[in-house]
């Protein structure tokens, strides 16, 4: 079976999607996500310039042949560009095999170890009383596992809480994952960890207060604190019994794991900005971490992931895979799959997309009783409306960026 076309098509519906559409000369055509948020054109020029001309004419059903030919081949590995573009494809070959063998995705990775996937939503308020109305709804909505983002006295706007704007004119309330906003520049927010850390204990103890003690709780700290700060929030936020805190320290630094790791029993969780089981490796072997957050679409693709979930297998490590609206239904279908497969899944984030992306990207997977399942339908289940895509072209989007008080650019 042998690659004849190889598209690279960019969307933007709610926000810019790239998706990677694979065909065969059977007929067959497979779809890969290749989203990467507010560097999405890097990774189209990466896919059209370099790695379209070497798919055409070779054979779709080699799939790991292919992932090391790419990665290999290239000499500069690693890095997220390169990264997404790889697992595109790796996604796209599995969807073909799927239809090839006329089975779901899962199946072929060894066939289902549960009968869905618990997965958490994203509640969050910039006052206490709008978070309690955040996870209402989301309880509402099905969810039985929430994560809890607030926003902090005295800071503006900060990361993870749904824009009180849109609600207050008829837009959605739901936290939609900085859409990377569209425009020339990034937006600024503001950030004081000495504000948060004094703050955040408390709304984790209301919560308890409120919802009581069986919820299970996540909280992001998406990179902003020192090794020292985060030990000492892990450790604060114990008695609130959290599910996972996540991205606590930057992410690149994995030896800051440890010290955190040495002062709470906090579980913690890291991953979504990493690429390869390089990036894991000291965590997983250390047992540093409680939860891989690697996303299908950055990590390479399903063949690399599964492998890293493997290797975290044999230290009761479980996944976590990332999965916000900036994981395209295609990205999200690939982590279902993959989770539903594996022995050590853990728990999968889940973001509503949008209206206008479901009319671009149909979809099979279900979602009820708190529980995801991808679907039967053969390959990885999701077809691109290339008709819908083409009403909705490209557009400029930054994610936002913070500064501190005295103006010092921060992580965001
Ligand atoms: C998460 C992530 C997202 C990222 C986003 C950036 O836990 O889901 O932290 O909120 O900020 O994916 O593109
Ligand atoms: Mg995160």
């Amino acid at each position: 079976m042998k690659i004849t076309a190889a598209d690279v098509i960019v969307t933007s519906p709610d926000r810019n999607f790239v998706t990677l559409r694979i065909t065969t000369d059977e007929g067959l055509t497979g779809l890969g996500d290749a989203t990467l948020n507010g560097r999405e054109l890097a990774v189209v020029a990466y896919l059209r310039e370099h790695v379209v001309p070497l798919l055409i004419g070779s054979d779709a059903s080699r799939i790991e042949d292919t992932w090391q030919f790419l990665y290999r081949s290239a000499y500069w590995r690693r890095g997220p560009v390169t990264m997404t573009a790889s697992a595109a494809v790796d996604m796209a070959l599995w969807d073909i095999k799927g239809k090839a063998a006329g089975m779901p995705v899962y199946q072929l990775l060894g066939g289902a170890s549960r009968d869905g996937l618990m997965a958490y939503g994203h509640a969050s308020g910039k006052t206490t009383d709008e978070l309690f109305d955040s996870i209402r709804e989301h309880l509402d909505a099905g969810y039985r596992s929430i994560r809890v983002q607030t926003g902090v006295p005295g800071l503006k706007a900060i990361y993870g809480i749904a824009s009180q704007a849109a609600a207050a004119g008829g837009g959605e309330a739901r936290y939609d994952h900085e859409p990377a906003r569209r425009g020339a520049r990034p937006t600024e927010e503001d950030w004081d960890t000495r504000a948060y850390l004094k703050h955040l204990p408390g709304v984790f103890e209301a919560v308890r207060n409120e919802f009581g003690p069986d919820l299970p709780l996540l909280h992001d700290g998406h990179h902003r604190m020192t090794p020292i700060q985060a030990a000492k929030l892990g450790k604060s936020l114990e008695p609130y019994d959290l599910f996972w805190l996540e991205d606590c320290t930057p992410a690149e630094n994995q030896e800051a794991l440890r010290l955190v790791r040495q002062h709470t029993t906090t579980p913690l969780a890291i991953g979504e900005i990493f690429n390869t089981v390089w990036d894991f490796k000291d965590l997983i072997r250390d047992q540093l971490i409680d939860y891989v957050r690697g996303a299908v679409t950055h990590m390479g693709g399903i063949t690399p992931l599964r492998k890293t979930l493997d290797y975290a297998a044999q230290y009761q490590i479980k996944s976590g895979m990332h999965g916000p609206t900036d994981v395209s239904p295609v990205g999200m279908a690939a982590a279902m799959h993959l989770g539903l497969a594996i022995h050590n899944f853990g728990i999968q984030e889940y973001m509503p997309h949008g209206a206008r992306t479901n009319e671009v990207f149909e979809q099979s997977f279900s979602w009820s009783g708190g529980y995801l399942h991808p679907g039967e339908k053969p390959g990885l289940g999701v077809e691109l409306n290339a008709d819908a895509a083409g009403r909705y072209p490209y557009e400029q989007a930054y994610l936002p960026y913070n500064r501190l008080a005295d103006g010092t650019v921060h992580d965001w």
